[in-house]
């Protein structure tokens, strides 16, 4: 079967939730992957960064058979001999005390909203039912009724209401909105250290510092959405590293199961995540041992392949790489280890034609915010990957 046939069928049948690009893949090895009619292209989009140790790692390949083989869901009525360990290697590899294991990223944020409300009205003191919740402009941080409610994207929300109480949105990068929004009510604020839907938007030097500070003395849970930013992608395991700061909450997701599989954390000390009791929360595929393994080895692929510091070198080169390219329609760069953004100029006409631009050139790159070129490749990229690729790019980025 042909692309077209395939796109028809989907055109078809599948519920029209998103505008992907017409290539429809069919194998990924490394930054590689090949379309039906056996055309390679360059990977980087990463899956949003789920694919950091590249399509297809031999290593999870050869763990997720085996283990499915052997075993595969038991459900958290029975505990497996799976999750214990990967409860154990994630703790210490990120720091925090306890983990609590979900499936996709929104559940994740689910939970640590949950954990954060729970924890204000029983160890802060907050009255029943009043938790207030911070939140940025520009974030994104999943699609459930409860996330999109506090989307400033219109079109997150538009339709899905009623929506969920408890969230007041303040600008993003902006420290002082945040100590002037907190309330004897707010429990928790929610951030990503760098965001990404919103254009891999880095923001000010001080400012995750700075929050640190305003949580601690206002006794506010600083919880890092690091879904994306999170495992190596900006060049450390964690991108709040890079200000040498500790929120309380850490949430992971993405490449935790190096896109084999839906596996996400939450990660807090035993005086936060401890406040969920028996049957206050859980999932069925949450914590099973197929994904467990699966998270294990992905774990251990970033540590053995250095892939933090592959993401701290190769970022800088591809940047400093890009930014020679005189390109009529780029107005600036910005980003962190392997995660760039191409901000286009207004009058260039939008990302996305450049992107189908870079598609016919071999290279699979996603526009966000309608004028962001968003780079983000497996981090297991070697230099001469990124030279091939700035060479497409310079094509693209100097056409018409
Ligand atoms: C889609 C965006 C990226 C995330 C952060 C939580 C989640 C995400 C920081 C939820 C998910 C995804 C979802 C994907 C597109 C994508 C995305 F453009 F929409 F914003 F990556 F930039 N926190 N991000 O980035 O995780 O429930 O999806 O596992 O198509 O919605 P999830």
């Amino acid at each position: 079967m042909n692309a077209r046939s395939y796109i028809a069928i989907e055109e078809r049948y599948g519920a029209r939730n998103y505008h992907p690009l017409n290539v429809v893949l069919t194998r990924g090895d490394g930054v590689w992957v090949w379309d039906v009619e056996g055309k390679k292209y360059l990977d980087c989009l990463a899956a949003y960064s789920a694919v950091n140790q590249g399509h297809c790692h031999p290593r999870l390949v050869k763990v997720m058979v085996e283990q499915a083989c052997r075993l595969a869901l038991t459900s958290r009525a029975f505990r497996n001999d799976q999750l214990p360990l990967l409860e154990k290697e994630l703790c210490e590899l990120i720091g925090y005390e306890m983990m609590l294991p979900m499936n996709s990223g929104a559940e994740a944020v689910e939970t640590a909203i949950k954990m954060a409300r729970k924890w204000g009205y029983t160890v802060k003191g907050v009255a029943a039912d009043q938790a207030e919740i911070i939140v940025c402009e520009g974030n994104f941080h999943g699609r459930t009724v409860t996330i999109i409610t506090f989307s400033s994207v219109e079109k997150y929300r538009d339709g899905f209401g009623p929506f969920t109480p408890g969230f007041k949105r303040i600008p993003y990068g902006d420290a002082d909105a945040l100590a002037a929004a907190i309330t004897s009510n707010t429990v928790a604020f929610l951030v990503e250290p760098i965001q990404g839907e919103g254009g891999v938007i880095v923001p000010p030097a001080g400012y995750l510092q700075r929050v640190r500070e305003i949580c601690t003395a206002r006794n506010v849970l600083f919880i890092a959405d690091e879904i994306q930013s999170g495992l190596g992608r900006t060049g450390k395991m964690l991108a709040c590293e890079h200000e040498g700061v500790r929120p309380d909450v850490v949430i992971l997701g993405k490449a935790l199961s190096g896109g084999m599989y839906p596996v996400s954390a939450v990660l807090a000390d035993r005086e936060v995540l401890g406040v969920f009791k028996p049957g206050d929360h859980g999932s069925t595929y949450g914590g099973n041992p197929l994904g467990c393994a699966v998270a294990r080895e992905a774990l251990r692929i970033i540590v053995d392949e250095k892939l933090c510091q592959r993401a701290a070198e190769l970022g800088n080169y591809l940047m400093a790489e890009v930014r020679k390219i005189q390109s009529p329609h780029v107005d600036f760069y910005r980003g962190k280890g392997l995660w760039i953004g191409i901000v286009l100029k207004e009058e260039a006409g939008g990302a996305r034609r450049f992107c189908e631009a870079l598609m016919e050139k071999g290279i699979l790159a996603k526009e966000t915010h309608g004028n962001v070129i968003r780079l983000s490749p497996p981090l297991v990229i070697t230099r001469e990957e990124i030279d091939w690729a700035v060479e497409r790019l310079r094509d693209v980025l100097t056409m018409p």
